[in-house]
């Protein structure tokens, strides 16, 4: 194979063909252009760029008969697509040349694209970290979602507390994807089974069109490119003409209705299974339709013996979303394709392999059998058939099944159904084998491995942070952007002054940047010198931002009783969303917000500490505050936080760890060194013991002064009426699941910790360096590396 070389155009090349876009594709003369018109004509032209290596991904993959996979996901969190494919294609210093030619501002521009929010958190942003890998490392390989209409919810505060307004990417239109009118594939709903001759028949009551909408995916130096293929729910009829003339409108619009609520919206549920029947049908449309795909590229390239189908596919079922996919391969084998049952199995365990993100029992998926019997009949019975060989088969009747008290486990379906299964950190994985899949894993131990989550340094440290990554380049050479582990090559950097002077005036330049967002859409004045601590993930107990919030209260008051001592001045950052209904989290959004206000006008205290929550944390927020942050937050209740991702991001981009024993943070403080690292808390084991005591919760306060100051201040109403945080505040007492009050003590003491080693600044950096240094590990080529050897065996395309 040739090696790749691409022509890279000129910046007179990519002026032209903006200009060529703006007026032939946009329809507007460059004195009448908007922003807007300006966006979509550089997307485009950008655009072009990566149909080459997208050509040559569809012609190299079919031609020489590669075996692919296939990432299900119910989200890709992919945020913005533009300055990520300038980065990749390695065109940024061209089109910073271009745009200076047709007097462009780049940040208006880049900042003018919605972001594409299909997706909640680490879930969603882990899929669409691996398709961009997956292209870098030039592995064939499509990934099948939702083209949800309106993706997470956007979030506003009224008085404090959090306001839901939909989001709304799709009205105005989206310059990334390749409509494909001519991959459309009816997916049935309901309706009843027969059997025929021996053959068993599902005629659906109800249905409605997949159809394929795809957007490239274009890896490191532009050598390849994957598609997204996300899925849009159509009508199979538009209406029923009979049916409206005859003056029956409703009924005649049901068709419409069904499709036009299927893609509509994304759940807004992180970690907590909805349960609802709307929701099984969008797992079902997804995985019907990629399966149906799947099969059709497989038999166009390979012939209709479908035995072969392991040799050529690999299909990766991200956590339980798409579990469906098991019961619906075996019918599409046995149904559709005249196998018998054993075979249909045993070619569809050899497919399949399952993703587990999260050991919290309100996240494990079960539908009732009543529901699943209902929405999918067939589905059913192949379901029970599977659970029935299970059964037979490890000769323990009566054992771990599927079918449980009238319910469906996805968990155990997904296990049973995946050649391979794993977990997400080291730690989440031997949790894994312990707990959920305690007895799954004795019957099969050999299934489960782990493959620790990693995250695109492209998006993440190259595009969203370029001062450092200027620096990287003039220091160490720019091939750590797609080889991760070079950064080591920071390591004997980290005693060099000069070194040292210039990675804080790079982290002194986001702190700037930040500053003055932070300025003009909070009205808050930041300074850039103060320590900036950020917690930003989805607000949810276990990850316990009111341990944060209550630590900051604590120390807040501890200023006040010495204003003038020597405290080290603090920004204390907070990001994120509750889902809609989850009405504790709503409360400590509601509690950090109030105790922001009255904190952030104390005169006091005001050069020591201060508090800023901006709404509406999402992908694009991250690219801001990630390279503005000193102090990453990883407080997770151990045992509790499968890996995280954002921990990576955050040491990546030079950021120092406080943080639990939990998730990924493990393998980062073994990684960076524990002198690198700020640990506090229980471990895992400690904390599931401390959970079994009684009393734990109130006896753990009544031994912190700190604890109980803080828990005192908020109950007699200095931020705002107590009754607003009662809840909060009697679970905090009576029950704490979550161990807040056990791991106080040790988090305010580390915080202080924080507090004396920031002082030093020479010394800081120099942690900030090894942190980085040490931080290849994490990159997602690394992870995509790891999956690709132990469950998919698939090789990257030759001469990639
Ligand atoms: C999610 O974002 C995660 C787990 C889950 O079951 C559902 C959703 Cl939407 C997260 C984990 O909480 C996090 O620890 C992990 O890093 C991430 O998935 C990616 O594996």
């Amino acid at each position: 194979m040739r090696p790749i070389v691409t022509q890279l155009p000129s910046a007179q090349d990519l002026s032209d063909q903006i200009l060529h876009h703006l007026t032939h594709t946009q329809g507007r003369g460059p004195e009448f252009a908007t922003i807007f018109d300006w966006r979509l004509a550089i997307s485009y032209t950008i655009r072009d760029q990566i149909v080459t290596p997208w050509m040559r991904n569809h012609r190299t993959s079919r031609n020489q008969g590669l075996k692919r996979v296939y990432y299900l996901s119910m989200e890709f969190l992919i945020g913005r697509i533009l300055g990520d494919a300038i980065i990749n294609l390695g065109l940024d210093q061209q089109m910073d040349a271009a745009l200076d030619i047709l007097d462009l501002d780049k940040q208006a521009i880049l900042g003018d694209e919605p972001d594409a929010a299909l997706g909640n958190g680490g879930l969603g942003r882990l899929a669409a970290c691996f398709m961009e890998s997956l292209s870098t490392l030039g592995v064939p390989a499509y990934g099948y979602g939702i083209r949800y209409e309106h993706g997470l919810f956007r979030q506003r505060f009224e008085g404090g507390q959090q306001v839901e307004a939909p989001e709304d990417w799709l009205n105005q239109p989206h310059p990334w994807e390749f409509v494909r009118v001519d991959y459309s594939y009816e997916i049935g709903f309901k309706g009843h089974v027969e059997t025929v001759d021996g053959r068993t028949v599902w005629h659906p009551g109800e249905s409605v069109i997949a159809r394929a909408y795809d957007t490239p995916v274009v890896g490191w130096k532009g050598r390849w490119a994957n598609t997204l293929r996300l899925w849009g729910a159509q009508p199979t009829n538009l209406f029923d003409l009979h049916r409206f003339n005859s003056g029956d409108h409703a009924e005649a619009a049901k068709p419409e209705a069904l499709a036009r609520t299927l893609s509509r919206v994304l759940y807004p549920d992180d970690t907590t299974d909805s349960g609802k029947e709307l929701r099984l049908k969008q797992e079902y449309f997804l995985t019907a339709a990629a399966l149906q795909d799947i099969l059709r590229r497989y038999m166009d390239e390979h012939g209709d013996d479908l035995t072969g189908l392991p040799d050529k596919v690999a299909i990766q079922l991200n956590d339980t979303h798409p579990a469906i996919a098991g019961p619906e391969l075996i019918r599409l084998l046995m149904d559709e394709h005249g196998y018998g049952f054993p075979e249909a199995l045993q070619i569809a365990r050899a497919t399949l392999n399952y993703t587990n993100h999260t050991l919290l029992p309100e996240a494990l998926e079960r539908w009732s059998t009543w529901l699943m019997g209902r929405v999918l009949p067939r589905h059913l019975q192949i379901i029970e058939m599977i659970d029935a060989e299970h059964r037979t088969s490890t000769r323990r009747p009566g054992h771990v099944g599927i079918l449980k008290d009238d319910q469906v486990l996805m968990g155990e379906l997904a296990f049973i159904m995946a050649n391979k299964v794993n977990g997400v950190s080291a730690l989440h994985t031997d949790l894994v084998r312990s707990t959920v899949f305690y007895d799954l894993n004795k019957l099969h131990g050999e299934k489960i491995v782990n493959e620790t989550n990693g995250v695109a340094p492209r998006r993440w440290l190259r595009m969203s942070n370029p001062p450092l990554a200027k620096l990287l380049d003039a220091t160490i050479g720019t091939e750590w952007t797609g080889d991760l582990d070079q950064l080591r090559l920071l390591e004997p950097h980290a005693t060099d002054p000069a070194f040292l002077d210039a990675l804080h005036a790079a982290k002194r330049q986001n702190k700037v940047a930040l500053s003055q967002g932070l300025l003009a859409d909070l009205g808050l004045k930041a300074d850039p010198d103060a320590l900036f601590d950020v917690q930003v993930k989805r607000m949810h107990e276990y990850k316990r931002q009111l341990l944060n919030i209550l630590e900051t209260i604590a120390l807040w008051h501890r200023i006040h009783e010495s204003p003038n001592g020597d405290w080290t001045p603090r920004l204390k950052i907070f990001g994120g969303k509750a889902a809609p209904g989850y009405w504790l989290a709503k409360s400590v959004i509601h509690l950090i917000n109030d105790v922001a206000a009255t904190i952030n006008k104390d005169p006091v205290t005001a050069k020591y500490l201060q508090i800023a929550y901006p709404p509406n944390y999402n992908v694009s927020m991250a690219e801001k505050l990630i390279p503005a942050a000193d102090l990453s937050e990883q407080i997770s209740t151990a045992g509790k936080e499968a890996s995280g991702t954002g921990n990576m991001k955050f040491t990546m981009n030079g950021a120092l760890t406080i943080g639990t024993l939990d998730g990924a943070n493990v393998e980062i403080r073994e990684l960076v060194g524990p002198e690198n690292f700020f640990l506090f808390g229980l471990t895992a084991e400690e904390a599931a013991a401390e959970k079994a005591k009684p009393g734990h919760a109130r006896a753990a306060i009544e031994k912190s002064e700190n604890m109980k100051i803080a828990l005192q201040l908020i109950a007699e109403g200095r931020f705002g009426r107590a009754e607003s945080y009662f809840s909060v505040l009697d679970r905090t007492w009576n029950d704490d699941p979550f161990l807040v009050a056990s791991d106080f003590d040790a988090y305010f003491d580390s915080q202080r910790q924080v507090d004396a080693a920031y002082r030093d600044t020479r010394d800081w950096d120099r942690m900030a360096v090894l942190n980085i240094a040490r931080s290849g590990y994490f990159s997602s080529d690394r992870t995509i590396r790891g999956y690709m050897a132990d469950i998919w065996h698939v090789e990257p395309a030759p001469g990639l």
